[in-house]
């Protein structure tokens, strides 16, 4: 009899190994479930309205269109960053991500040397731009600066830029600028596309900041 109880007790035992082996399983798979749904969340917080995909064809339509977008940003992104406390626009949109205030002194910034690279292709011809380390720039003590600061900035900087934009030739759209470190050339009509995308994009990010 004795054996026999013995006998049970090990088949029991086994069947509670195989029930947590595959309690164990299902935990895992559900575990790498959530870790890929992770994962689309940082990627849809840092790319809240996608990656820049080039559009298929550049109509004057696009361009003067475009060029409008670049001239009401300032405004779109006074109007988002005036929504948000000051605490909101010290926190970040997602983890290890710039904080609000980071992102506006880097809109500054980058539609800076944008404008230049623009001046730059239409002075010198397939000009070689001088490529900048973006996350050094974001540590440096005038992204400290109040928000108002880059805010008034970029109000300027887009008026000279679409005053610039607003005399370019059928030619001049053509011109291009090369990244050194990308190899990348494009022309200023598919620059003009890009930089309408990066100011939308970041602008996401901050409404991001009021969610
Ligand atoms: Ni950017």
């Amino acid at each position: 009899m004795g054996g026999e109880r013995d006998f049970n007790r090990v088949i029991q035992g086994v069947e509670i190994i195989k029930q947590q082996l595959v309690f164990l399983g299902e935990l895992g798979i559900s575990f790498i479930k959530a870790k890929i749904e992770c994962m689309k969340n940082e990627e849809t917080l840092k790319y809240p309205i996608g990656k820049f995909s080039e559009p298929a064809f550049y109509t004057e339509d696009n361009l003067i269109s475009w060029i409008g977008e670049l001239r009401a940003f300032p405004q779109m992104l006074d109007l988002a960053v005036s929504n948000l406390s000051k605490e909101q626009l010290n926190q970040s949109y997602r983890t290890g991500g710039w904080s609000g205030n980071q992102v506006v002194h880097h809109l500054a910034d980058s539609h800076m040397v944008g404008l230049l690279r623009f001046k730059w292709a239409l002075s010198e011809g397939n000009a070689i731009i001088k490529p900048y380390q973006e996350d050094i720039w974001a540590t440096f003590a005038d992204y400290t600066l109040p928000v108002e600061i880059p805010l008034k900035l970029i109000y300027a900087l887009h008026a000279q830029w679409v005053g610039l934009l607003d005399g370019l030739t059928v030619s001049d759209w053509e011109k291009t600028y090369t990244n050194p470190e990308s190899g990348t050339t494009n022309s200023l009509k598919k620059a003009l596309a890009i930089y309408v995308h990066h100011g939308l994009h970041h602008l996401a990010q901050i409404n991001l900041l009021k969610m």
